[in-house]
């Protein structure tokens, strides 16, 4: 129990009245520094209490610092016997606890006074895995591709787009070197936090369960194009596949060009942390690359952002941005080289000790967002997204929808695959897919949500959002049209109302927004991004406006409306992804 909980407990049986003679013993622990080289107890059972907290709110990984009290908020240092003696102390600990510690960086606190931070990780079985998902972005050719290439397969690039063919997914990206879809790759590390990723040494293929086995933390890079052609792609990679974090890639002899200030953006406006990865360092003269520092030093400065920019150098500066990460104040910055390797090590440590803090409820009723659908051979339509919030198990009846008419019908989970290995489930925060056999390829769509019925979800065509024009050349008006990104669902839709009279580059106003086509399942509190050539806006989805149509699944028209599934979703541009088998299935 910690100190507040004891305390709140104690009060609450004064306050019960003075004739319980109640025995209460309460010990505040110290806060002393040099607990475990006492081996004080009291602090030892708070320090335990302290770190379950965090690793629980960390998804299984934490931070500690040796060389504070149990709660960490006094740091004074040991000596350096004592740190020796603490750090040894710590391990037996977090054995005990069914946990690993990782001793980092030695800090010094004072004269003869030192401290040393421990990166904990919780011991998970040989099945799971912490799941990190980095959204890669940035101005074509700033190497995104190349860098992904590198990191998840174990190698270097030859300068001219050997590593990138990993990656790529279809022909023209092969012929033109250009990323135009989603990808996807996996780079595991161990619980010691080394890569385990070992492609095949002829094929050069990645075995994703292998890595999935091996790991103890997965991250999944989700990488975009930096062509402005296929912004509306690289745009829904970022709202529709939940990126924890952005990888913002910027070729230091190029500078901030392009949609680089687009991309960099669209991650502050989504709340998505971003760091910056300086890349062809070796092929860059001093000068540029200097100028190219400044730029991204401004750019992290810059407008809303008001990042701190750090640029990392060593371990310390590592460990320092990754504890510090998830406060949403900075914004790192690394240099490195495909060719040469220059800091790629520093840049997978950083990934190794990448921060989660989602706060996701694994015990609130399920849902799970559609990112992808398939059509697998012998498998029939598969459907892969995010856990938002929940479980999911093998054998549980979810509704999936909405369909056309706005209506959600039930979808037994025969199965799920998480990073292609099948799993019996999956819960709030990961990613997997499902086989949904009864669904045709055109029933499901991008956007549609797999959902508990006890959430009884509702469809909408029109909703209220607050919106603000980040640009447009010249006013909006009532019946403009623009395409909506808000999670996964993409679709356009027409301002019907707002309430000023016309709207402009710089401007704020709460607007009705209506779908053109058919019903979505968006939440209140959900961020959008409204866009439209060159005009773009965000906002926040404020009030959602209930379909009409919108029939109790078991209702008469709603079993009439299932019976048709076929016939619903009329769909356009629902490319399905043909595979081979599911284990070929992004997720
Ligand atoms: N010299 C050098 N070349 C690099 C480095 N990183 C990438 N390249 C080269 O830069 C070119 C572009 O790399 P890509 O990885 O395709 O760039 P991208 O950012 O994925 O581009 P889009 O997908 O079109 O947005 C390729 O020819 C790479 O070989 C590097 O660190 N040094
Ligand atoms: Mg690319």
């Amino acid at each position: 129990m910690t100190t507040d909980r004891r305390l709140a407990a104690l009060s609450a049986a004064f306050a019960a009245g003075d004739d319980e003679d109640e025995d209460f013993t309460i010990c505040t622990p110290t806060k002393s520094c040099d607990f475990l080289v006492k081996n004080d107890e009291e602090s030892i059972k708070h320090y335990i209490e302290n770190i379950k907290d965090q690793l629980a709110a960390g998804e299984g990984e934490t931070f500690i610092e040796i060389g504070s009290c149990y709660d960490g908020s006094i740091i004074t240092g040991l000596s350096k016997e004592d740190l020796d003696i603490a750090v040894a102390k710590n391990a037996e600990i977090l054995e005990k606890i069914n946990c690993k510690g990782y001793p980092l960086t030695v800090a010094t606190k004072s004269k003869n006074k030192f401290s040393q931070v421990v990166f904990i990780r919780k011991n998970i079985d040989e099945k799971d895995f912490i799941e990190v998902r980095v959204a890669v972005v940035g101005n074509v050719d700033a190497g995104k591709s190349t860098m992904l290439g590198v990191l998840t397969h174990n190698t270097l690039d030859d300068g001219r787009g050997k590593a990138r063919q990993c990656l790529f997914r279809h022909k023209h990206e092969f012929e033109t070197g250009r990323t135009s879809s989603v990808g996807n790759d996996i780079l595991g590390f161990g619980m010691d936090g080394k890569p385990v990723n070992n492609p095949d040494p002829h094929s050069g293929q990645l075995d994703w369960p292998t890595v999935c086995c091996d790991a103890a933390k997965v991250i999944t890079f989700i990488d975009l194009a930096g062509h402005e052609k296929y912004l509306k792609t690289t745009i829904f990679g970022m709202t529709g596949h939940m990126p924890d974090y952005a990888m913002l890639m910027v070729g230091s002899n190029a500078g901030i060009v392009g949609t680089t200030r687009e991309h960099f953006s669209i991650a502050l406006n989504l709340n998505i942390p971003v760091f910056v990865v300086v890349t062809k360092i070796d092929m860059c003269p001093e000068n540029v690359l200097q100028q190219t520092m400044k730029m991204v030093d401004r750019l992290a400065k810059s407008g809303g952002s008001n990042k701190f920019p750090v640029v990392i150098k060593n371990m310390e500066d590592v460990v320092h941005v990754a504890r510090n990460f998830s406060s949403g104040t900075l914004c790192p910055i690394i240099q490195v080289s495909n060719v040469t390797g220059f800091n790629l090590d520093l840049l997978r440590s950083f990934m190794n000790l990448l921060p989660l803090h989602r706060g996701n409820h694994s015990d609130a009723p399920a849902e799970f967002q559609i990112d992808e659908t398939f059509s697998v051979e012998g498998v029939g339509t598969v459907v892969s997204g995010t856990c938002t919030a929940g479980s999911i198990t093998v054998g549980d009846t979810l509704l999936i929808g909405p369909d056309a008419l706005g209506q959600f019908v039930p979808v037994p989970i025969k199965s799920i695959h998480r990073k292609r290995v099948p799993v019996n489930s999956i819960k709030a925060g990961q990613t997997g897919s499902f086989a949904v056999k009864k669904f045709g390829r055109r029933d499901v769509r991008k956007g549609m949500v797999l959902i508990d019925p006890s959430l009884k979800p509702i469809a909408c065509t029109k909703f209220e959002a607050d919106v603000f024009i980040l640009h447009h050349p010249t006013t909006i008006m009532s019946n403009y049209q623009a395409m909506i990104h808000a999670g996964p669902v993409r679709q356009t839709a027409t301002l019907v109302s707002m309430d000023k009279e016309v709207l402009r580059t710089g401007d704020r106003a709460r607007v009705m927004l209506s779908f053109i086509r058919h019903p979505e399942y968006i939440k209140e509190g959900t961020r959008i991004i409204f866009r439209e050539g060159r005009t773009k806006a965000v906002g926040i989805v404020r009030k959602i406006i209930p379909v009409e149509r919108n029939n109790p699944v078991g209702s008469k028209t709603a079993k009439k409306g299932a019976k048709h599934v076929t016939t619903f979703f009329p769909v356009k541009n629902n490319k399905m992804n043909k595979q081979k088998g599911l284990h070929h299935a992004k997720h």
